[in-house]
Formats: C-alpha cells, sequence, structure tokens
C-alpha cells in the first residue's frame, strides 16, 4: 500500500469504513470513491468522502427516501453519480403516523443512546420500546437519563432503569455539562457511530451539541419544554450526521410523538429475558401465562420475583408487535411471522 491509499483508507476509516463495507467491493469497482450520507433531503442528498464534503448524483428514477444517515455508497470519482448502496451493518427504521412505509432513520450505527430525563418523561413502558428496536435492529442500547442536575434522587430513576433489560448500562448526567462528552468517550471513539432516540424536549440536541463541541452557526437547535408536563415542542425536524470531539459520528433525530412496534419479535425476546428463560419451565409448552396451571412466570409474579407491570407491559408489547407484524406464507405453507430484512 502506497502512503497515499493508506492515509485515503486512515480516513475512510475515521468515517467508519470497516472491513464489512470494504469486503462488498467488486473487482469492477475499485475505482469507485466510497461515501458516507450525512444528509437526506427531499430530493438531494449530502455525503462525506475520504476528501471531504460531497453531494452524491442521484441514479436516475432514484429517490432520496431510499437512503438513511450514515449509509455508505459508492460514487464515480469524476462524476460523483451514485452508483450503488452498500449492505447496511445495522438499520433503524420508524412508523411514522399515516404511512406504510416504514422510514429509515439511521444506518450502521454501532450505540443507540435512548435517552429520556428525570422527569415527567420517564416512563417504563415507553423505554421498553426502545429497547425492543435496539435489540431488533442490532444496535448496543444505552440508556441516557439527562437533566440529572434538576433533581436530587436521579439516582432513583437509574434503578428504575436498570431493570428493564438484563445487563443494560444507564448513565444519568447533565446533558449540558462538558462532562457529558468524558462520560460517554467510550461510545464515541474514531469511526464509532451513535444515533441519539427519545422524546421531545429530553435533550438529544442539546447532547449532540456537547459531544460535537458544536459552537456559533453549527450549533444544533434546542427548545425549551413545558412546566407541567416536560413535554418538549418539536424543536428538530430533520435528521443529521455530526463528527463528535473524540473522533466518532453522533445522528441527531427528531422527536418520536408515537412509537409503534413490529417485526421486533427477537428484540422482545432480548428484552424481557427473565420471563422468555422461564417459559421452558411451564407445564404447557404454548402456554400463555396468564391463567395456566403449572406456569412457572405466573408463579415467579406469585413469588414476588417479577413484578406483575412487567408481565404486564410484556404482553401488551407482544400483542401490538404481532397486530403490526405481516404474517408471511413460508415455502412449504406455513405461517411464519416475518423477521427483519435488510
Ligand atoms: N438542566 C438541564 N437542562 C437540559 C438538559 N438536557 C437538555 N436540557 C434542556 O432541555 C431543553 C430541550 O432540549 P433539546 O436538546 O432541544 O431536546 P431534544 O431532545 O433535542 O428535543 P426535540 O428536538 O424537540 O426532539 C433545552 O432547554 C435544554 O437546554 C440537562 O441535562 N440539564
Ligand atoms: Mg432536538
Ligand atoms: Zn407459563
Amino acid at each position: 500500500m502506497t502512503a497515499a491509499d493508506a492515509a485515503l483508507d486512515a480516513a475512510l476509516c475515521a468515517l467508519g469504513w470497516s472491513a464489512f463495507f470494504a469486503g462488498q467491493r467488486r473487482e469492477d469497482e475499485t475505482e469507485l470513491l466510497p461515501a458516507r450520507i450525512s444528509s437526506v433531503h427531499r430530493t438531494r442528498l449530502g455525503a462525506l468522502s475520504a476528501a471531504g464534503p460531497i453531494e452524491p448524483v442521484l441514479p436516475h428514477r432514484g429517490r432520496t427516501t431510499s437512503y438513511a444517515i450514515g449509509d455508505w455508497v459508492f460514487v464515480e470519482a469524476h462524476t460523483l453519480r451514485l452508483i450503488r448502496r452498500l449492505d447496511r451493518r445495522t438499520l433503524l427504521q420508524r412508523h411514522t403516523e399515516g404511512r406504510r412505509e416504514l422510514q429509515l432513520a439511521a444506518a450502521n450505527v454501532d450505540t443507540l443512546f435512548i435517552v429520556t430525563s428525570c422527569n415527567a418523561d420517564f416512563n417504563p413502558a415507553r423505554l421498553e420500546r426502545y429497547l425492543a428496536l435496539a435489540n431488533q435492529a442490532e444496535m448496543n442500547p444505552v440508556m441516557l437519563l439527562t437533566k440529572a442536575d434538576t433533581v436530587t434522587d436521579a439516582e432513583t430513576y437509574r434503578q428504575q432503569a436498570l431493570v428493564l433489560q438484563r445487563g443494560l448500562e444507564v448513565i444519568a448526567l447533565n446533558a449540558r455539562s462538558p462532562d457529558a462528552a468524558t462520560i460517554l468517550a467510550p461510545w464515541c471513539g474514531t469511526g464509532l457511530t451513535v444515533a441519539m432516540v427519545g422524546s421531545s424536549g429530553v435533550g438529544k440536541s442539546t447532547l449532540v451539541n456537547t459531544l460535537a463541541g458544536l459552537v456559533g452557526e453549527d450549533v444544533q437547535v434546542t427548545g425549551s419544554i413545558r412546566e407541567n408536563d416536560a413535554k418538549g415542542r418539536h424543536t428538530t425536524t430533520s435528521r443529521s450526521l455530526h463528527r463528535i470531539a473524540g473522533g466518532g459520528w453522533v445522528i441527531d433525530t427528531p422527536g418520536l410523538r408515537t412509537l409503534h412496534v413490529s417485526e421486533a419479535t427477537d428484540g422482545i425476546d432480548t428484552l424481557f429475558a427473565e420471563i422468555t428463560d422461564l417459559a421452558p419451565d411451564c407445564r404447557f409448552r404454548d402456554c400463555t401465562h396468564t391463567q395456566e396451571p403449572g406456569c412457572a412466570v405466573i408463579a415467579a409474579v406469585k413469588e414476588g420475583t417479577l413484578p406483575q407491570e412487567r408481565l404486564d407491559r410484556w404482553r401488551k408489547l407482544l400483542e401490538e408487535n404481532q397486530a403490526n407484524t405481516p404474517v408471511l406464507t413460508g415455502a412449504r405453507g406455513n405461517r411464519t411471522t416475518a423477521k427483519k430484512r435488510y
């Protein structure tokens, strides 16, 4: 490898390029430039190449809605014509109100920061939805509890969050303090990508500004919240990618009004592992854990090792997931639920 090639390679790795993407380059594609999508507008895309920002030219009949922030694409060096998108390592999708199609929120994300605040926004059922989504997308979830500086009982919130999923990392912080960047540095190293999700007003853009060290014109606009219920005002309206001072990348997203779960069966199993683990001990293999004799899950609730509310939320989420998940017909006419397809 020449010195110039090595420098190019280092620049790509800093953008999040890895063997997973390099392995997708075909022999006839050696001249093409890899670029990472950094903004998605109605009719145009923005991207970052090893040489700097570019505006890829969409293929004939190409639509910007087919691309997610964080996607890797190949473009032709001199024309900047977009040739193709590379397979994604991870993909975060969301349902938008009134549309059937899933919206592509962020691709190739390593860690999903699920953001909530130490106030009225804290809601276990909603946080579980985000966790199911992160698990399903195979992104490592980390829960951030902002506004810890405004309360005296941040630790109580942290304890409530810790029990939502086995092994979950939960961090209470002040999103406005530069300390937040130091605390979150382990997930934000060179080439790593994190995305922020959470309701409006929890401090996602505030965190992006702190992590990216954004100042002046580049700053992500933040908004105030209502005093009585801590609800935000939907200040951020589009997704964007920002470089973190420590070398990684952060994707800001607009706060969601509602969050629907679909095609997340595996993600829900991971989230409620303590229930999934008990099921083999039930007397009946198809036990629904509602009233069956010899049910290990009901026994755990009676013994006090599994909270009834947790079981109720599991059932509700599973029902919603089933209602939203299309049922496919398998090769031999077997009914199977749809698995995630990238
Ligand atoms: N005291 C304190 N205020 C915070 C903290 N995090 C955010 N805020 C304030 O909360 C308000 C909302 O923050 P934003 O960053 O705009 O929230 P957002 O999650 O981006 O909201 P949307 O863009 O509407 O989805 C702003 O006034 C922030 O200054 C924190 O940790 N401590
Ligand atoms: Mg915002
Ligand atoms: Zn059972």
